[in-house]
């Protein structure tokens, strides 16, 4: 069996393009009204989703003889179109609408015979579907069922309508390469696999090891400086390696006095600049480290004035990296919006805090494959230095997948 999705926005579009692609004898297995593009739920355009297909067997093969269907409703409304189509002299409306119908299958000038038997034989296939599709319309395949439930724990799941939609064309489009339908788990099964296919080039992106300075950015509040001390704990005690801080973040009262803290308790020497003209000495004080965490101010980074301004700071002689830190409690757009700015001055890495917070996680997905940006840890509570770990591919998925929809 091939089965195909077409997102159109009236039935009628989807019925021309069923024909014309899996044939007349392609069976409609699903329509659903849905919603695509706009903003975070707003200005969305009304589709119609259609699920059709076709046996194997029956693609190209040769037109048979349709069977009549009984249906007095869909009888009465095609034989006043045959009654308008087969008239001597087509009013000037009914070849204007005929027109376009008969100019692509028809190869050379064809007689007007040979079009009004067109026209006949499109409306009596048109017919056949009409009453397919009302017969149809009520009772929705296993398969759609699954696809469905799918699409709808990832929408609420934010991730974007656009991902949705390829990852269910993959799905559909495996079915049609394996002539299988697929049950609950294989739909399930498979939608893990494709976004495992897709995410799989951008694991492993820890901090990378020649970095000497990395640089963590990213809005008011997200867990910048937390994160700096988890992540230090980890080099000093785990690893053994000598941490040193600089500090830039001397806007909030305290801010100082909060990663001077850390630095006590772990025992990093601390620096704090309030221009770039500072980062020099900074510098020179923590030649003896082997790693220097850089904590900025949070900023409203959707301005580009402060993404330009925190750039400034972060200009290194020395081999360094930028993390953008990503609260999962920001709402989509706006993480979307900060993304934007900081990938245009070439930052590549990103970690997202706060997943404890919440149980939506399609951001991730959409920041990682529409920015490409490199996810780098997971951050999952305020405890230092636990809660904290490498991104991974594969928990991930669990997490975005949980719930399957049963
Ligand atoms: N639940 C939860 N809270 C977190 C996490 N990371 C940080 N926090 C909390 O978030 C709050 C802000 O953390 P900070 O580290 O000060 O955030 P920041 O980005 O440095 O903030 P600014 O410097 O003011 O921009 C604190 O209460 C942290 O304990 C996390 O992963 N989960
Ligand atoms: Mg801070």
């Amino acid at each position: 069996m091939r089965v195909k999705r077409y997102i159109v926005n009236a039935l009628p579009e989807a019925v021309s393009m069923i024909r014309s692609e899996l044939g007349k004898d392609a069976v409609i297995l699903n329509t659903k009204e849905i919603k695509v593009g706009g903003f975070m739920g707003m200005f969305r355009k009304k589709k119609v989703e259609v699920i059709a297909a076709i046996e194997s067997n029956q693609v190209n093969a040769p037109p048979v003889q349709q069977q009549r269907v009984q249906s007095p409703e869909v009888d009465a409304v095609v034989e006043q179109i045959l009654q308008t189509a087969q008239r001597k002299t087509p009013s000037a409306a009914a070849t204007a609408v005929m027109e376009p119908i008969i100019a692509q299958p028809v190869s050379g000038s064809p007689t007007k015979m040979e079009r009004e038997q067109f026209i006949i034989d499109e409306i009596r296939d048109l017919r056949e579907y009409m009453i397919k599709l009302s017969k149809q319309q009520s009772s929705n395949s296993a398969m759609s069922v699954h696809l469905i439930q799918l699409q709808e724990h990832l929408s609420e799941q934010e991730m974007d309508v656009l991902w949705i939609e390829r990852l269910l064309q993959a799905i559909i489009d495996k079915q049609v390469e394996e002539r299988s339908e697929y049950n609950k788990e294989q739909v399930w099964e498979h939608a893990g696999e494709q976004l495992e296919a897709w995410l799989r080039p951008y694991e492993g992106s820890g901090i990378s090891s020649s970095a000497r300075v990395v640089h963590f950015v990213g809005p008011t509040g997200v867990g910048k400086t937390t994160t700096i001390a988890k992540l230090a704990a980890e080099q000093t005690i785990k690893k053994g390696r000598k941490v040193g801080f600089i500090t830039s973040d001397t806007y909030r009262i305290a801010a100082v006095d909060q990663l001077r803290t850390y630095a006590n308790i772990l025992n990093v020497p601390i620096e704090v600049v309030f221009s770039q003209m500072d980062l020099p000495r900074a510098m020179k004080q923590l030649a003896e480290r082997d790693l220097i965490y850089m904590d900025t101010a949070g900023r409203n980074f959707r301005s580009e004035l402060h993404v330009s301004e925190v750039n400034s700071l972060l200009q290194s002689s020395e081999p360094s990296e930028t993390i953008l830190v990503l609260s999962m409690t920001g709402k989509t757009r706006d993480m979307a919006a900060v993304a934007e700015q900081f990938c245009k001055y070439g930052v590549q890495k990103v970690l997202f805090t706060k997943l404890d917070e919440t149980s939506v996680y399609g951001a991730i997905f959409n920041l990682i494959m529409n920015f490409e940006l490199l996810p780098t840890y997971l951050a999952s509570g305020q405890t230092v230095p636990d809660d904290i770990e490498k991104f991974q591919v594969d928990t991930y998925i669990q997490k975005l997948l949980r719930g399957n929809g049963s």
